[in-house]
């Protein structure tokens, strides 16, 4: 029994991994795609709703974690953790946490959305999962002001890597982007690796450009309070990496404006 397990669970791993990839002509992966306190919200890589109990608690356990309690839930929707997809999460339980309230999402509310816990565990649904110390690169960021590195920078980055950044401030708020340093394997059109950025809560909308090579991109402002960063390696050759600033500001940003507060005695 305990073998069959195993196997059960090696090809179940195998067959996710396949699974990964371009979908619509969009690179599909959640891994990181929204993460707060150690929550994660994650589908099968064959698309939404495809995961039973059992294969949401293997998805968890295969990246280190487990499936997130309700309390955990609770605390990463506090701080911002916005999914509109209902998950698995521990006992047995599915729902989704909701920040902003929005006509086809969450009925309105505010909060965990709890479809309770489910008697049928071979429903398929998302999965919600634990994992505090896994968190290799990207996140949700609500901070007023933050650097964002490539993994491992100042050391060049690793092949195979996906990043995603969600960068949140308050309503109302606009956001700036300033480089610092920037080499990401060069090629014409940046297929191999690169940088995109989103004006947006995801990589689907609000598409701002992709970059790739040693050139430092221009400042990048948001017209709203979110943007979402993806940054992508594929298996071979790699670069020094990049590292950038944000800046939220309750003012619209004048482009001639330096990004950072200037600090001056006057
Ligand atoms: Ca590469």
């Amino acid at each position: 029994m305990r073998l069959f397990g195993l196997i059960w669970t090696a090809c179940f791993v195998l067959e996710e991994t396949q699974a990964w990839g371009y979908r619509n002509g969009i690179l599909h992966n959640s891994i990181w795609l929204e993460q707060a306190a150690g929550v994660y919200h994650r589908e099968s890589r064959k698309g939404r709703y495809h995961l039973t109990y059992l294969e949401a608690k293997a998805v968890c356990k295969f990246e280190g974690g487990k499936l997130a309690t309700y309390e955990q839930l609770e605390a990463a929707q506090q701080i911002g953790l916005h999914v509109c997809s209902a998950g698995w999460f521990d006992r047995g339980r599915v729902g989704y946490p909701i920040v902003k309230a929005g006509a086809n999402c969450g009925f309105g509310k505010i909060g965990i959305v709890d479809y309770g816990y489910r008697l049928n565990k071979s429903e398929r649904w998302d999965v919600y999962c634990y994992n505090p110390t896994a968190k290799e690169c990207g996140g949700v960021l609500t901070d007023q002001q933050r650097i964002i590195q490539s993994p491992g920078y100042p050391e060049e980055y690793e092949d195979e890597q996906i990043c995603y950044w969600h960068i949140r401030v308050r309503y109302g708020q606009q956001i700036r982007l300033r480089f610092l340093d920037f080499d990401v394997e060069d090629d014409s059109v940046c297929l191999a690796d690169y940088l995109e950025i989103y004006d947006s809560y995801d990589d689907i909308w609000g598409f701002v450009g992709r970059f790739c090579g040693d050139e430092l991109p221009e400042d990048i402002i948001s017209s709203g309070n979110v943007m979402t960063l993806k940054f992508l390696s594929d298996s071979s050759v790699t670069a020094g990496g990049f590292q950038l600033e944000y800046l939220a500001s309750d003012v619209p940003f004048n482009t001639s404006e330096p990004l950072s507060p200037q600090l001056t005695n006057d």
